[in-house]
């Protein structure tokens, strides 16, 4: 067994998805430029680099007109090789967005029809899900949105979207699913306008279902990214809310198209940020790997690109231990008045706030207002764990 801090083993929880590795390259300008993988030799390759898990929507798995026996050899082969791997499906998610029936959307498609269809197909991969052992299921709503004004009445939409939510509910609670489901936002691409656009706005959605305690997030970093959020501040507000169910790692250099790139490619320091943040929080959940390896790449570019997600995700953390570490960066953290923001700023109640005249009568405003934060030390502290110069 090594003990290797860079050398990623089951242990880290590294999750990959079969469409992710499996990307064959095709945009919408370009053809494919790589062949199909078998999802037999995602799992033997992901177990070799030491991955813990893999994920997949139902089509990734199963052809979507494939017919009953079909299906169940995929099934059999599947199940097989995880075995065989010792490989995990912690997560399982529904392709609503591939086929043209669902160019209008799945859960919030105009067409009543294609509503109770996307249901239906949503339910059936719940049950191979579980039955594979996992225990999120994610949620992305693609093609949930629109490209002009009238097409869609959002308030309505959204009625349809929290109908789909508490009838997955309702199911997964008929049938005693050990199994909740995690919304993944995007604010655009596939679709003009995305419903749930942001980590905030799926957060407000969840307190309007039936089963709250049932539904949390999938933020993934290049959504978040396209948007110019900051993506380490969105994700602690998850965790506040105890929202985090599921997490997608990628790379994404601002805002334009959703690039996907490895994890540690596109913007570092919010990937330092956000392995810092995963290292110090409770988040016991799988570190998920959605991305695409660049179509320029070939096979052995593709799992060049996985392995270098795991081992950069080890090096920030490796970074985030160092930074965390050093005797000057807590010093600086004191500087900067961290610890002060852990107390509450009226222990003593509205009643003793209210009668301290040093909080306001006797309060030397022009002095406070002199005292300096000291931040730029502690951030080029930060930079130069990051760059390996301490
Ligand atoms: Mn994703």
């Amino acid at each position: 067994m090594t003990t290797d801090p860079l050398t990623p083993t089951p242990a880290h929880k590294f999750t990959f998805g079969l469409w992710t590795v499996g990307w064959q390259g095709q945009d919408p300008f370009g053809s494919a430029t790589r062949a199909a993988l078998d999802p037999v030799e995602t799992v033997e390759r992901l177990a070799g680099l030491g991955a813990y898990g893999v994920t997949f929507h139902d089509d990734d798995l199963i052809p979507f007109t494939a017919g009953e026996a079909t299906r169940e050899q995929a099934v059999k082969r599947f199940r097989t090789a995880l075995d065989t791997a010792g490989l995990k499906v912690p997560m399982a998610t529904t392709n609503l967005f591939t086929h043209p029936v669902f160019k209008d959307g799945a859960f919030t498609a105009n067409d009543r029809d294609v509503r109770r269809y996307a249901l239906r197909k949503t339910i059936r991969n719940i049950d191979l899900a579980v039955e594979l052992g996992a225990s999120v299921y994610v949620a992305w709503g693609g093609r949930e949105g629109a490209e002009s004004g009238a097409a869609k009445d959002v308030r309505t939409a959204l009625d349809r979207l929290k109908e789909a939510f508490d009838l997955l509910g309702e199911y997964v609670d008929t049938q005693g699913y050990d199994l909740r489901f995690a919304i993944e936002p995007k604010p655009n691409e596939p679709r003009g306008d995305i419903l749930l656009p942001t980590i905030g706005h799926a957060l407000a959605f969840i307190d309007e279902l039936e089963r709250p305690e049932r539904v949390g997030l999938n933020p993934e970093v290049g959504h978040e990214q396209m948007a110019g959020l900051n993506f380490a501040h969105g994700i602690a507000q998850a965790l506040w809310h105890g929202k985090l169910f599921h997490i997608d790692l990628n790379g994404q250099t601002g805002i334009k198209y959703d690039q996907d790139l490895r994890f540690g490619a596109g913007d570092l320091r919010q990937a330092f940020w956000l392995v810092d943040l995963l290292e110090s929080a409770d988040y016991d959940g799988p570190r998920h790997f959605d991305f695409k390896p660049p179509r320029t790449e070939d096979a052995a570019g593709v799992w060049a690109s996985a392995a270098a997600c795991m081992r950069n995700y080890l090096l920030l953390a490796e970074r985030s231990r160092s930074f965390r570490s050093d005797p000057e960066v807590r010093a600086a953290l004191a500087a900067s008045r961290l610890p002060e923001l852990a107390l509450p700023t009226a222990e003593d109640g509205l009643a003793g706030l209210l009668s301290d005249r040093s909080a306001f009568d006797d309060f030397d405003v022009e002095a406070a207002a002199r005292r300096g934060m000291a931040y730029e030390q502690l951030d080029q502290l930060a930079l130069e764990h990051l760059l390996g110069a301490r």
